[in-house]
C-alpha cells in the first residue's frame, strides 16, 4: 500500500478522534447528555475500528517530524463554546469525508468501506447541530432563577401590559412571559414585538405562552406549553436551535415525560390554591419536592405564590417562581416586584447555609 495513502488516512483518523473526543467531553462534562456521549464513542470507536484494519502499517509511516504541514496548523484564539464545538465538528467531518474518498481507493477498500465514513459524517452533522442547540438553551436556563412574572393580559384588564412590563422589569425581574387567553392574535402579536423590544432592552427572557406562531414571529427567547397545548416535540421540530421551551406539569408523571421528551425546565402547577386561573387543582408542595429531586432540568413553582409562601417553595426546591397576582394585582407593580425578588433572593441564601437540608 503507498506510503503516502497510509500517511493521509493516519493524519486524518487522528484528527477524526480529536474532534470527536472534544465533542464526546462536551456531551459528557458540559451537557450532562448521555445520549449524545454514547453516540460520540460509539463513532469514534468504530472510525478507529474500521481504520485499524490497516494495522501497524498505519503508524509506522507516520513522520510528524518532517511533516511540512505542522507549522502550517493553525493555533486557535479566543473562542467562545459554540465556536469551539463547530470548529472541532468540521475538524471530524472533514477527517471522515477525506477517508471516506480515500476508501474508494481499490487498495483501500478491500480493507476499508467507504460507506461507514460517509455515514459517520452525516451523524455528525447532526450532533453537531443538537450540542450546540443543548448549549445555547442551557445558556438561557441558567437564567430561571428568582422571580418569573406572567404578563397576563386578562388580570391587567384595560391596563396597559407594556406599561406593567416595564415596571416589573424596573423592579428588577429578568424572566417574563406573556400569557393571554382573550385576545386576537393580532393584538397578541403586537404585544408580543413590544415585549420583546422592552425584554432586549433590559436582557430579560421572553417567553410566551401557548402560541408557537407568535414566539416564532418575535423570535422569543421561549415557548410555554401546557399538557393540552401543542404537544413538545412538534413544537421543537418548528423552534429555533435557541429557543426553550417550559412545559407544565400538574404531576411527576408528566414532569418525567416532559424531561424525556427534552423540555428546557418544568413549571409545577398548582403549589397552592389560586383563583387566577379557572378549573385549577392544587398539587402542593410535596409534589414539587418530589418532581425537584427526579429531575435534572430546572423547575419553575407557580399558583398561589405569595410572600408568606416564598420560605416554603424555596425549600422544596423550586429555582424560579412564577407569579401574577402577587405582582400585577398590587397598586404599585414595581415596588411589588422589587419586594418579592428580594423575599426571594433573601430566601435562596438562607436555604444554602451550611446545615440547612430542609
Ligand atoms: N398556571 C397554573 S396556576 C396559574 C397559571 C397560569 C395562575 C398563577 O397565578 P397566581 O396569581 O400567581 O396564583
Ligand atoms: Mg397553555
Amino acid at each position: 500500500m503507498p506510503t503516502n495513502t497510509l500517511r493521509i488516512i493516519d493524519a486524518n483518523c487522528n484528527r477524526i478522534s480529536e474532534g470527536l473526543r472534544f465533542l464526546e467531553d462536551i456531551a459528557r462534562f458540559m451537557l450532562n447528555n448521555a445520549d449524545l456521549t454514547r453516540q460520540l464513542k460509539g463513532i469514534r470507536h468504530d472510525v478507529i475500528k474500521s481504520v485499524n484494519r490497516l494495522g501497524t502499517k498505519l503508524i509506522s509511516q507516520r513522520n510528524s517530524v518532517n511533516d511540512i504541514g505542522a507549522d502550517l496548523e493553525s493555533l486557535s484564539r479566543q473562542q467562545d463554546m459554540v465556536s469551539l464545538i463547530s470548529a472541532n465538528a468540521k475538524r471530524a467531518e472533514e477527517g471522515l469525508r477525506v477517508i471516506e474518498e480515500m476508501a474508494k481507493l481499490p487498495e483501500i477498500s478491500m480493507v476499508m468501506d467507504s460507506a461507514n465514513f460517509q455515514r459517520a459524517r452525516f451523524n455528525i452533522y447532526t450532533i453537531e447541530k443538537n450540542l450546540v442547540s443543548l448549549l445555547l438553551r442551557k445558556q438561557k436556563t441558567a437564567r430561571l432563577n428568582g422571580l418569573y412574572v406572567i404578563i397576563d393580559t386578562g388580570i391587567l384588564g384595560k391596563n396597559d401590559p407594556i406599561d406593567a412590563a416595564a415596571k416589573v422589569i424596573n423592579g428588577g425581574v429578568r424572566i417574563l412571559q406573556l400569557r393571554d387567553k382573550h385576545h386576537e392574535k393580532i393584538w397578541v402579536l403586537a404585544i408580543a414585538q413590544k415585549l420583546k423590544d422592552l425584554c432586549c432592552k433590559s436582557d430579560a427572557l421572553l417567553i410566551i405562552n401557548d402560541y408557537l406562531d407568535i414566539a416564532l414571529a418575535v423570535d422569543a427567547d421561549g415557548l410555554h406549553i401546557g399538557q393540552e397545548d401543542l404537544p413538545l416535540p412538534v413544537a421543537r421540530k418548528e423552534l429555533p436551535i435557541d429557543t426553550i421551551i417550559g412545559c407544565s406539569a400538574t404531576n411527576l408523571k408528566q414532569a418525567i415525560k416532559a424531561e424525556k421528551q427534552g423540555a428546557d425546565y418544568v413549571a409545577v402547577s398548582a403549589i397552592y390554591a389560586t383563583s387566577t386561573k379557572e378549573n385549577t387543582s392544587v398539587t402542593g408542595i410535596e409534589c414539587l419536592r418530589q418532581i425537584k429531586q427526579t429531575l435534572k432540568i430546572p423547575i419553575v413553582a407557580i399558583g398561589g405564590i405569595k410572600s408568606d409562601n416564598v420560605n416554603e417553595v424555596i425549600s422544596a426546591g423550586a429555582d424560579a417562581l412564577a407569579v401574577i397576582s402577587a405582582v400585577l394585582s398590587q397598586n404599585d407593580i414595581e415596588k411589588a416586584a422589587k419586594r418579592m425578588g428580594s423575599k426571594i433572593a433573601r430566601s435562596k441564601k438562607d436555604n444554602q447555609k451550611p446545615g440547612n437540608n430542609s
